[in-house]
């Protein structure tokens, strides 16, 4: 804990969302970084090269289940009303066109609320999605989700939250049931929640996909150091980190860190602050759990849902959930 006068005292770059965040994350031991921090442009622009990566099977198999079953999928959360559709973490709401097209089947116009922490994607989502599917109204909205979310209008509407791409894994569970009970606050009783999640499988197929071989995850991770240079005046050389992706078995989850190669302290200017670094000392940047069927029911129901159904492929690897709120 800091005391009162010593927060007053920081310089002013501490009080911006990412000052405060990156205040407290290198202030920490061990060292973190939030997860958000990592999709300023660039950064935006590297996951989507993630998505396409070989070894990153996540999207494509999730995307794979949304052209098999977005009909069913649809007619499922819809029960004959008119939907309107709200995403958390959009982005460039690529796989999302899948579901809106099976969305403007059922019912001619679509309305389409996308939130994302970074404005570029949703742009270049909202362009497209106005091109490829006449029908469907793009609204987006830049905000932190995780921080709360604001209202859901539907102005009569039945909603459907989609939270897709298992974007909740990056939570730790606590934290994960209080996102989804705060979603469902926003909500009405029969409003529809989808979600998307990577499930627990053999742990070499999970470790490739987040150290791939083309180093484009790596580059992912030490973007969040060239952000933190650029927004806050700081001088990480990235080359002096590796990037380092580990299982934790006990929390079921896949950890990204970024490692110190040597003893070294770094300056980070606006937020007058020197960080030290043992040789070895990493930055804990990430964590993206994989599930069980038993915890995604756990989770989903705690928050105020009820399941209804679930997708997944052949080798059951993602599913997706449709669920209720009760
Ligand atoms: C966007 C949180 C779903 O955890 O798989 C991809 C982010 N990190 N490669 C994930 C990510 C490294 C991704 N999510």
């Amino acid at each position: 804990m800091h005391s009162l006068s010593s927060i007053l005292s920081l310089p002013e770059a501490a009080q911006t969302a990412v000052g405060a965040e990156v205040y407290a994350g290198l202030t920490a031991r061990p060292k973190t970084l939030s997860p958000w921090l990592f999709y300023d442009e660039e950064g935006s622009r590297l996951f989507e090269e993630i998505t396409e990566l070989p070894e990153y099977y996540l999207t494509r198999t999730e995307r794979g289940i949304f052209a098999r079953h977005a009909d069913e999928i649809l007619r499922a959360a819809a029960e004959g009303e008119t939907l309107a559709m709200i995403e958390l973490g959009a982005g460039t709401a690529t796989k999302t066109e899948l579901l809106l097209k099976a969305a403007v089947r059922r019912q001619e116009a679509v309305d389409y609320l996308a939130i994302d922490v970074s404005e570029s994607p949703l742009t270049v989502a909202k362009q497209r999605i106005e091109r490829e599917i006449p029908g469907v109204t793009t609204t987006p909205r830049v905000a932190d989700y995780t921080t709360g979310v604001a209202d859901f209008p539907a102005d009569g509407k039945r909603r459907m939250v989609l939270y897709i791409g298992s974007s909740i894994g990056n939570f730790e569970p606590a934290h994960a049931v209080k996102l989804l009970r705060d979603v469902r606050a926003h909500l009405s009783p029969g409003d529809q929640l989808l979600l998307g999640v990577d499930r627990v499988k053999e742990r070499s197929v999970v470790v490739r996909a987040y150290d791939d071989e083309a180093g484009v995850t790596a580059a992912f991770n030490k973007n969040v150091l060239v952000r933190i240079n650029r927004e806050l005046g700081a001088n990480f050389n990235p080359r002096l980190f590796r990037h380092r992706a580990r299982w934790n078995h006990e929390h079921s989850r896949i950890e990204m860190h970024l490692e110190s190669l040597i003893a070294q302290q770094v300056s980070i200017g606006a937020l007058e602050m020197e960080v030290k670094f043992a040789r070895g000392e990493t930055i804990h940047t990430e964590n993206s759990y994989k599930f069980t069927g038993h915890g995604i029911s756990s989770m989903v129901e705690r928050a105020g849902f009820s399941i209804t159904q679930c997708w997944t492929d052949e080798r059951e690897w993602f599913g997706v959930y449709l669920a209720t709120a009760v």
